[in-house]
């Protein structure tokens, strides 16, 4: 295969004006008929027509009405010698019953959907198949009346009617241009929850949420938070609703979380269903943000796209920033945004982090890749945020809104770049740092890796002087050896070593400021020198994370300490108690001595007594504070990796934690025990996290001791929730504490849920994800593989069984018989010839075996060549196994 790179982007030599699709749709035999206006490009006079098609049985080509001449290249149909402007009308067919990979136009649980992002539409029809060419569409769907009663596309429903045969039609209309990866189509037997609703401008519009017959009461919250989204758009930004009629479809088989095809998006069931018999708060919590996410992307990424896909996170990095920002602006209070806030900065330090240190490391705008498929990853979607948070940071939250303003009068109905967007942001704040360092700003879209900043701190009694002095360094990442320095605002506030917070006097300014400022570094090292301070004074830095930064200071721990008893800012707070228990995890696993059961020193065992009793913080704060960091964090900080010692140092730390707060977890499972009725608000479920935190630990020292009562009580608990939360959480701790009554807790589970697929799936993943007791989820994770209800083919499934053990427990995936890679291999090389998009998801599990001590490491690296030695890898599976090897 042959690399795409950005700096060959040539505009297309071809327009497409109207595309009219009619579609008789047959699960074994679809066909499709494309009639297309389409014209020169006049910046582009020379070049033959080339069309995009893929597993497609071409039958007819006609210009301008009469049988065109046309040969196939590299897998596109190509035309020479066209007029200027004419008709095209292409006849193909396709077998969507046999469509595994999901991309195109495919069949699930006998419903017709179709995934076009990124390179979908060219399996349904010819195309320039590319963001930059966009048309106006008209489609018609055909199909048998009883066995499809529901026909959807884009836009507007114009005419609808019945043919002979028990066949109908509906033909749809989409009043805006769109390029190809946004065109979507829906038949089958559906119904829907509607909701009218009132814009501000005083317009109606009708909400749609479709889902098959017995899921409408799974239905309230997504069209809840649709609601919600639709309003929040209009509040923040001044962006309505475009169309008469927004619908929503779940599918039960889908290669990602959703869609945001315009005007019908496509969602996995998994972000839609809910209930409070079988959804979790986290459910409820990701349901709010995927659906807010993709109607956030009716503006950025629908009305205003992208160019080409090197500029994926035009879309990605500033809709992930919206959806935080929805759901930040959701919450009640400021404690439960920072717990928002932190869960964000955890994905991205425990995904994005290591990505950018990996053999993928690539930047936010990526110079080349091989499958675009590959590149809708968390540094695209996530570091990308972090990147339009900075930009809002530099300008303020008014100025932001302002770019964001300009961005769209200047963009509207354009397929634009990365650059085009942050000089929006920039040119609606002129007199701002990010209109003064823009060119330096923009090196976070072309440099990959994770910066260093490694800040130190000098106190001068007499000048009563404190010097912050910042160095900046970036580490190589795979073709970037060299990198300039970024623009980094970091937030910094002073406390007294008594926790108090101090006013920040920079030498040679005029005006002491309260709380935190924002210093925005621009250089290799830099100095910043506060004045008027009696003593030295405890730094709180990276307030907020107001960078995607690794930040590195000497703290000691009494002032960490200080910092988690005090800071008014909580998310340092948080990361206080995160710093305290990572470096007592890494001197332990370093140690050569054997893991003992005191990892945890007193002090940070005290600390932890107090959050948990200290009645002024929220307990979804508290749960964050009492986890410790995950494996993979710890794993990140270290240069050679034993995955089992890791395991096993921090298994010796939960243990510990349950042993000595024992009465404090007593107290906190009482104190947060549901009174009325169920709700998935951040402050109640915030409470039911803390009280299954509290079971788990009560569980692990129970069948430490030997203790009966909580464990007994757990199950107890386990059969008479009233909510998925409470009922999976005891089942959670009896399973992860390894205690002989998760056997039958589980077998009851199933037996209740067994018609609730996205339940079953959470029975998949909590057996295959649990802690390893002696080598036994491997063996497991191959016996649930053979269970009636086990499916390769849908993603949902194998994400719960196959992910949950190699890329999410890493303790019971690397063995040292190499029987987790072996099996990690077996199952990407088996899904490739399904799915080569989950396949290469699940190749990315060993992207860090360049870490591992051995045996792991050379063990990981013959499982990967195993998998690189097979001839029929799937484009997408052979980029991620080469760049890891390479
Ligand atoms: N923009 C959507 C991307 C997507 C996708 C990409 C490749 C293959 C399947 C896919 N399904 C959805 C999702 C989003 O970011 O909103
Ligand atoms: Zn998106």
């Amino acid at each position: 295969p042959v690399a795409i790179r950005r700096e060959d982007y040539t505009a297309p030599a071809w327009w497409i004006d109207t595309v009219e699709l009619t579609f008789d749709l047959d699960p074994s035999k679809t066909r499709v008929l494309n009639r297309m206006r389409l014209r020169r490009n006049p910046d582009q006079p020379t070049g033959a027509l080339r069309l995009d098609g893929e597993e497609l049985n071409l039958a007819r080509v006609l210009v301008d009405g009469q049988g065109a001449s046309f040969r196939m290249e590299a897998g596109q149909l190509v035309i020479d010698n066209l007029p200027e402007a004419f008709e095209l009308e292409i006849f193909t067919t396709c077998c969507p019953v046999k469509n595994t990979k999901l991309m195109g136009l495919f069949v699930s649980q006998d419903t017709f959907f179709t995934q076009c992002e990124a390179e979908g539409f060219r399996r349904i029809t010819y195309f320039l198949d590319r963001p930059d060419v966009m048309a106006n569409y008209t489609v018609t769907l055909r199909a048998d009346k009883t066995a499809y009663p529901v026909l959807l596309s884009n836009g507007n429903l114009v005419d609808s009617g019945d043919l002979p045969d028990g066949r109908h039609f509906a033909q749809w209309v989409d009043p805006f241009r769109k390029p190809s990866y946004l065109f979507a189509l829906v038949a089958g037997k559906l119904v829907a929850r509607e909701q009218r609703i009132r814009a501000r401008n005083g317009k109606e519009h009708l909400l749609q949420v479709f889902v098959r017959a017995g899921d409408l009461d799974k239905t309230e919250h997504a069209m809840t938070s649709l609601i919600h989204s639709v309003l929040w758009d209009e509040a923040r930004f001044g962006l309505p609703l475009d169309l008469d009629r927004f619908m929503i479809v779940a599918t039960s088989d889908f290669n990602m979380g959703a869609m945001e095809n315009k005007g019908l998006n496509i969602f996995n069931t998994k972000y839609v269903l809910a209930n409070q018999a079988t959804a979790t708060d986290a459910d409820y919590s990701n349901i709010e943000s995927v659906v807010g996410h993709e109607y956030f992307h009716n503006w950025s990424g629908d009305r205003v796209t992208c160019r080409d896909w090197f500029q994926l996170s035009l879309k990605e990095g500033l809709t992930v920033f919206r959806d935080q920002e929805f759901s930040m602006d959701l919450c009640a209070d400021a404690s439960a945004r920072a717990v928002k806030r932190i869960e964000d900065v955890r994905v991205l330090r425990t995904a994005q982090f290591p990505e950018d240190a990996g053999p993928m490391a690539h930047p936010v705008r990526p110079d080349s890749y091989f499958e675009i498929s590959n590149f809708y990853t968390v540094t695209i979607y996530e570091k990308g945020a972090e990147v339009v948070r900075m930009m809002q940071t530099l300008v303020g939250r008014k100025g932001f809104e302002r770019g964001i303003t300009l961005y769209f009068e200047r963009h509207d109905g354009q397929a634009v770049t990365c650059d085009d967007f942050a000089q929006a942001i920039a040119d609606a704040n002129p007199d701002s740092e990010l209109a003064r360092l823009l060119p330096q700003f923009k090196r976070w879209y072309a440099q990959s890796g994770s910066p260093r900043l490694l800040a130190h701190g000098s106190y001068d009694a007499e000048a009563r002087s404190y010097t912050l002095a910042f160095e900046q360094s970036c580490p190589p990442t795979p073709g970037q050896s060299h990198k300039e320095p970024f623009v980094i605002p970091v937030n910094v506030g002073l406390l007294s070593e008594d926790g108090r917070e101090l006013p920040l006097q920079l030498e040679g300014e005029g005006q002491a400021t309260a709380g935190t400022r924002t210093l925005v570094l621009t250089e290799a090292s830099q100095r910043f020198v506060f004045t008027g301070l009696d003593a030295a004074p405890v730094p709180s830095i990276l307030r907020g994370f107001s960078a995607p930064v690794v930040l590195d200071f000497a703290y000691t721990d009494a002032q960490l300490l200080t910092l988690l008893a005090n800071d008014i800012d909580p998310f340092n707070r948080w990361e206080a108690g995160q710093r305290l228990a990572l470096r007592s995890a890494i001197q332990a696993i370093t140690d050569s001595a054997p893991v003992g059961n005191a990892v945890l020193d007193d002090a940070y065992i005290a600390a932890m007594r107090s959050v948990l009793g200290d009645t002024k913080l929220d307990a979804a704060f508290k749960e964050l504070v009492l986890t410790l960091p995950s494996e993979t964090y710890i794993a990140e900080q270290l240069d050679v990796v034993d995955p089992q010692r890791v395991h096993t140092v921090r298994e010796a730390m939960r243990l510990q934690l349950a042993t000595a707060l024992f009465a404090e977890w007593e107290q906190a499972y009482d104190a947060n025990q549901d009174t009325g009725a169920y709700t998935p608000d951040p402050l109640s479920a915030g409470r039911r996290a803390l009280a299954g935190m509290a079971l788990v630990h009560l569980c692990l020292a129970a069948c430490a001791s030997g203790d009966a009562v909580w464990p007994g009580r757990t199950l107890q608990r386990f059969k008479d929730a009233g909510n998925m939360t409470d009922r999976f959480n005891a089942l959670n701790a009896l399973v992860s504490s390894g205690h002989a009554l998760a056997a039958p807790a589980l077998a009851r589970f199933h037996a209740i849920f067994k018609d609730e697929a996205l339940v079953i799936d959470k029975w998949f993943s909590l057996q295959a994800g649990a802690p390893d007791r002696g080598g036994n989820v491997l063996p497991l994770v191959k016996q649930l593989m053979k269970h009636p209800d086990f499916s390769l083919k849908n993603p949902n499934r194998a994400r719960s069984v196959i992910f949950s053990y190699c890329s999410a427990n890493p303790g019971a995936f690397h063995r040292t018989d190499a029987a987790g890679y072996v099996f990690w291999s077996d199952r990407v090389i088996e899904l490739d010839a399904l799915n080569p998009q989950v396949a290469a998801r699940l190749a990315r599990g060993l992207d860090r075996w360049n870490k591992l001590a051995e045996p792991y490491r050379s063990a990981a690296r013959e499982a990967i060549m195993r998998i690189a030695a097979k001839p029929d890898l799937s484009k997408d599976t052979r980029e991620v196994v080469t760049r890891a090897l390479a």
